[in-house]
C-alpha cells in the first residue's frame, strides 16, 4: 500500500512537469509525421515527453517494466510480475498540433495486467486528475504551484444526479478513430446514427479527441456515457483507474470485464444508485455494433 502510494505521488510530481514541457512546446512550430493515416499524427514533443517521463520514472523504478506509445507499442501485451507503466506522452496529439486545449499526460501503472494507479493532467486547462485502486479518484486544479502544493483535491464521484433513464435524455461522448476502411468505420457511423435519430434521438454526441479525457469527464460526472473502439491500452490504462475509482462503470464492449488489450472501452458516469446495469446501459449495448479490431 504504501509503495503504491509512493508510486502515485511520483507519476504526479513527472505528469505535472511533463505538462510543462508541453506547454513549452506548444509555443514553437512543431515537427509532424503521420502515422496510420493523415489523422494519426505524432510530434517531436510527443517523443521528448515520452523519454522524459521514462528517463525519471527509470531512474526511481529500474526494475519497472516501461511501455510508451512512442517508443514500445509493440511490448504492450508482455505485462510482468513487476509493475508496469503504460504512457501516452500526450493523448489528444491532433488536438495538441491545432491547439485546441483538451490534451494530456496520461500515466498508467498495472499490477499483474490490472490498471492500479492512473494520473491524466491537461496542461492547458490546469487539471489534473488521479486515483489509485482502493483510494478513491480526485481532481486538483489550478496553475503546476497550487496542484503540487496544498490546494484541496475535490473527490470525484460522490455529487453526481441519477442517471438519465434512457438516452434520450444523455449526452453521449465517443471518437471516430484512426482507421478508416469500411470494415472499422460503418458500424461507427451506424451506432452514431442510431443513437441521434429517432426513436432514441439522444441529446448529443461529443468528440474530444482524447480518449483519457473523455474518461475523466465520465469521472467527473459532466458526460453520462464514452465509448470508443480502437483505442490502445496507452490511451484508457490512466482513466480506467479514475473511471472505476470515481464510482462509474467500466467495462469493454463485448464483456462486462474491462480488457485493457481489447481495443474496446465502455464507460457510464458514478450516480448515487450505483447500479451497475442501468437502462441507460442497457440501452447503449443494444444499438452497438461488433468491430473486430485486433487485440494489443
Ligand atoms: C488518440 C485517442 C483518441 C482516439 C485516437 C487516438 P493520441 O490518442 O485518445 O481518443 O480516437 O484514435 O488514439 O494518438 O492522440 O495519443
Amino acid at each position: 500500500m504504501f509503495e503504491i502510494e509512493k508510486y502515485l505521488q511520483e507519476a504526479i510530481q513527472i505528469a505535472v512537469e511533463a505538462g510543462a514541457k508541453i506547454e513549452e512546446a506548444q509555443k514553437l512550430v512543431k515537427q509532424i509525421e503521420t502515422k496510420e493515416n493523415t489523422a494519426d499524427l505524432v510530434t517531436k514533443t510527443d517523443k521528448a515527453v515520452e523519454d522524459f517521463i521514462f528517463s525519471r520514472l527509470s531512474v526511481l523504478f529500474p526494475d519497472h517494466v516501461m511501455i510508451g506509445e512512442e517508443s514500445s507499442s509493440s511490448k504492450i501485451n508482455q505485462f510482468s510480475k513487476s509493475p508496469t507503466w503504460i504512457v501516452d506522452p500526450i493523448d489528444g496529439t491532433t488536438n495538441f498540433v491545432h491547439g485546441f486545449p483538451f490534451y494530456c499526460v496520461s500515466i498508467g501503472m498495472a499490477l499483474e495486467g490490472k490498471p492500479t494507479i492512473g494520473v491524466i493532467y491537461n496542461p492547458v486547462l490546469g487539471q489534473l486528475f488521479y486515483a489509485s485502486a482502493g483510494h478513491g479518484a480526485y481532481l486538483k486544479q489550478g496553475n503546476p504551484d497550487q496542484i503540487m502544493g496544498n490546494s484541496a483535491p475535490i473527490k470525484l464521484g460522490s455529487k453526481c444526479a441519477e442517471l438519465p433513464l434512457s438516452l434520450s435524455q444523455a449526452l453521449l461522448s465517443t471518437e471516430y478513430g484512426a482507421a478508416k476502411t469500411d470494415e472499422y468505420l460503418l458500424p461507427k457511423l451506424d451506432i452514431i446514427k442510431s443513437f441521434i435519430s429517432d426513436p432514441v434521438s439522444g441529446r448529443g454526441i461529443r468528440s474530444l479527441g482524447s480518449a483519457a479525457l473523455s474518461m475523466c469527464l465520465i469521472a467527473q460526472g459532466v458526460v453520462d456515457i464514452y465509448y470508443e473502439a480502437g483505442v490502445h491500452a496507452w490511451d484508457v490504462a490512466a482513466g480506467a483507474v479514475i473511471v472505476k475509482e470515481a464510482g462509474g462503470i467500466l467495462r469493454g464492449w463485448n464483456q462486462e470485464e474491462f480488457d485493457l488489450l481489447d481495443r474496446t472501452v465502455l464507460c457510464v458516469r458514478p450516480s448515487p444508485s450505483n447500479d451497475q446495469n442501468p437502462p441507460l446501459l442497457k440501452e447503449l449495448i443494444s444499438i452497438l455494433k461488433p468491430i473486430a479490431y485486433p487485440r494489443d
